[in-house]
């Protein structure tokens, strides 16, 4: 299983949150990621959001998020959660992701409902309307909003029912996503972190790999490559890492 954060698309040019050049520093949450702030402002959260997918819409998946469809693609079981709403998993070529925080390319009416998604950088007018006439939202999760369920409960079965648990460039800070390495290990997961910092979960883990994303994924996805065809098998049914309790105390 392999859990991300924004770090995973920061090497493609995707802004963090948190941290020295994370949004956070330089935008408030309260004006922007909460549905009290849209309610008020719709207009100036849409620009904030229209600029975010414009600015998405530029840039490509780095070696992390390759490295990821790549695990993908040499498991049988594998289960990609995601935290990111920029939707670079899927421009990488990850075929099944549960994204606990929605999609910024999704737009969805306040009033009837409907969502759908619309890959326009530049949306004709700010706010969107929807053929209803209610607004249109990003259809992405804001600070006091519960996840979607369904998503929820898939990447807890997941979490709990793992063998290998990569938790990868998220700062842990927001719940309940941060809760996912936490029962990883409770449920004798081996927990691994990459991070180019430790993280707030990286007492979790067996052991913390301190590195960008885009270098330390795609090292792993070529040794795995390598251990495949040593054992002439196309797919990996169990994970070929080292199931040891005992922390490594990071690398
Ligand atoms: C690299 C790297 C490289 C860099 N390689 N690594 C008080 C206490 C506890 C909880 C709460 C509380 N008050 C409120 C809450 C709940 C709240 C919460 O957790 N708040 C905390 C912040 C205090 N959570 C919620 O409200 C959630 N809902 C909820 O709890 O529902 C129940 C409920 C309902 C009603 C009332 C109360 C509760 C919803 C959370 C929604 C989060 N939404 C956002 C915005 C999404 C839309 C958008 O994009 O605009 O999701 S916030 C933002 O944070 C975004 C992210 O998905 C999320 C996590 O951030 P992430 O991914 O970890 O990024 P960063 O920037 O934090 O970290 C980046 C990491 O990458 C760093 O560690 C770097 O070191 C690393 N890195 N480059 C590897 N190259
Ligand atoms: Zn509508």
């Amino acid at each position: 299983m392999v859990f991300t954060g924004a770090g995973i698309s920061a090497e493609s040019g995707v802004p963090t949150f948190r941290g020295q050049d994370g949004l956070w520093n330089e935008f408030r949450v309260e004006d922007l990621a909460t549905p009290q702030a849209f309610a008020a402002h719709p207009k100036r959260v849409w620009e904030w959001y229209s600029w975010r997918r414009e600015l998405i819409s530029r840039i490509e998946p780095n070696p992390g998020p390759l490295a990821v469809a790549k695990f993908e693609r040499f498991f049988l079981s594998f289960c990609l959660v995601t935290q990111n709403v920029d939707g670079l998993h899927d421009r990488a070529g990850n075929e099944r992701i549960l994204k606990l925080h929605g999609d910024i390319w999704e737009l969805r009416c306040v009033s009837c409902g409907l969502s759908r998604i619309d890959f326009q950088a530049v949306l004709p007018s700010l706010p969107p309307l929807c053929e209803c006439g209610g607004l249109l939202r990003p259809g992405v999760v804001w600070f006091g909003e519960m996840l979607p369920v369904d998503v929820f409960e898939q990447a807890m079965h997941a979490t709990e029912s793992c063998d290998l648990f990569f938790s990868v460039g998220t700062s842990a800070q927001v719940f309940p996503a941060s809760q996912l390495p936490v029962i990883a290990r409770q449920r004798s997961a081996y927990v691994v972190e990459v991070n180019i910092e430790p993280s707030a979960a990286a007492y979790e883990a067996h052991e913390v790999l301190l590195g960008k994303a885009g270098e330390i994924l795609p090292a792993l996805a070529a040794s795995l490559q390598g251990a495949m065809a040593g054992l002439g098998r196309g797919k990996v049914h169990q994970p070929s890492f080292p199931r040891t309790r005992e922390s490594s105390g990071g690398t």
